[in-house]
């Protein structure tokens, strides 16, 4: 996948494909990423890209035809009809079903807004969808673009290690994570599950379900509303909240 991000801090934002799985998807050929420095594309010398709110108020808008130009740049560099996606408090709140989506794309332009906002004309003209990352204040959009990019770069093709850990992911069951332990098996006089030491991986595959869909009861019971639970998963958690009640 190609991906160019328009942002006033390109410097900052290429730095996501230095470290950990964006770095990998470089480095295998999944992934390229270009941050282009919008004020290349101001057309003054100045290298304005922002003016006053028309109506008045505080802060500055940033302007459509540098926005147009560097949108422009962009489709020129990538070729094919990339999604213009601008990262926005007003966006479709990001989560993971986005990132498989955005996975499957040839090529992406991402644009970072600063200031107030966008003019509203270039939004409505130009951009494909608006992703936010949540009800919060950034200052900007650059982390925001930098958060798309590391969750989408794992996903794209040679990237993980083993394709099942992607499966395995919270989320993409739509699942919480189980619990995990390590070495030393007891630390402060407590002991792992027993049922991880006994080298049974039915009944280890069930207990992390188990442990999953009692996780996620507890602490995220809004995404079991979105998911069937077959017959095993019903039992499990069934015997997870009846536990639940004795040890609690
Ligand atoms: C102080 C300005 N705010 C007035 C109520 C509006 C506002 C404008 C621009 C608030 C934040 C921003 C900059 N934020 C982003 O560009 C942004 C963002 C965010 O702030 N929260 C969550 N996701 C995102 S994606 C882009």
């Amino acid at each position: 996948m190609r991906i160019e991000v328009i942002s006033l801090f390109p410097e900052w934002v290429e730095q996501v494909a230095r470290h950990g799985m964006p770095r990998i998807a470089v480095e295998v050929g999944a992934l390229s990423l270009h941050a282009r420095d919008l004020r290349d594309s101001s057309g003054n010398r100045w290298r304005r890209v922002d003016d006053r709110p028309y109506g008045g108020g505080p802060g500055m808008v940033m302007e459509a035809e540098p926005l147009t130009a560097a949108v422009a740049a962009a489709k020129r560099s990538l070729g094919g009809a990339p999604r213009v996606v601008l990262m926005s408090p007003q966006g479709e709140r990001f989560d993971q079903r986005w990132a498989e989506r955005l996975a499957q794309e040839q090529s992406l332009i991402l644009l970072c807004g600063r200031y107030e906002g966008l003019d509203e004309r270039f939004v409505q003209a130009e951009v494909d969808f608006e992703l936010s990352l949540g009800d919060f204040v950034l200052s900007g959009g650059e982390l925001a673009a930098m958060v798309v990019i590391d969750a989408v770069a794992r996903l794209l093709p040679g990237v993980l290690g083993h394709a099942q850990s992607a499966e395995n992911d919270s989320f993409s069951n739509g699942l919480l994570d189980h619990p995990h332990y390590t070495r030393p098996e007891t630390w402060r006089g407590q002991a792992v599950p027993e049922v991880l030491l006994s080298g049974d991986h039915a009944r280890i595959a069930r207990w992390r379900l188990k442990q999953a869909l009692g996780q996620t009861w507890l602490k995220r019971p809004d995404l079991l509303e979105g998911i069937e639970l077959d017959d095993e998963a019903r039992t499990l958690l069934g015997e997870f909240i009846s536990e639940q009640r004795v040890n609690g």
